[in-house]
């Protein structure tokens, strides 16, 4: 299975260990296209390639994948924007939120395409993924 994993960048680096611990537990389950997303060494600022070729590469590896799952804690439009372009393509889209504040975006929130689980603690959140990610890898699914 190709799994495309989102998380912030420019948005704000704050949950990048997390987003890490996730890479590394769906990397049971198949091949991260972006497991980038979760080097401890990526900013807000760094990173290789243009624009453009971020974009080229990021929409070629959506097309490709089998399954999208984002962390949206971290509010980040290019997020935002790979779970619309995914939604496109007909993909599946996981969105995990970590927070208790009700404020995960009402575009992402209330789209009934998107599955959102909402979980607190890391502990919830890899028992979730688990759930999710067996699921997905049943025939039919
Ligand atoms: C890193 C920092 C600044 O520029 C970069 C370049 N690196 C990127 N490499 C690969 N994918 C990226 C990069 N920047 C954004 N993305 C994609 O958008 C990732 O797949 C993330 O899920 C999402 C993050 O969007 P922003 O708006 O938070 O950057």
């Amino acid at each position: 299975m190709k799994l495309y994993f989102c998380g912030s960048i420019r948005g704000g680096r704050a949950d990048a260990a997390r987003y890490r611990k996730m890479i590394e537990f769906l990397k049971h389950y198949g091949c991260v296209l972006t497991e980038h997303v979760g080097d401890a060494a990526l900013t807000d600022r760094g990173g290789d390639g243009t624009s453009e070729e971020i974009w080229q590469r990021d929409t070629a590896w959506l097309r490709e994948c089998d399954i999208v799952i984002a962390e949206c804690s971290q509010p980040s439009l290019g997020v935002g924007y790979e779970l619309a372009f995914a939604e496109a393509l007909g993909k599946p889209v996981y969105v995990f939120y970590g927070r208790d504040d009700g404020r995960l975006s009402a575009m992402v929130a209330g789209d009934p395409q998107f599955f959102v689980y909402h979980y607190a603690g890391e502990e919830e959140l890899l028992a979730k993924l688990k759930t999710v990610m067996e699921a997905a890898q049943r025939p039919g699914v």
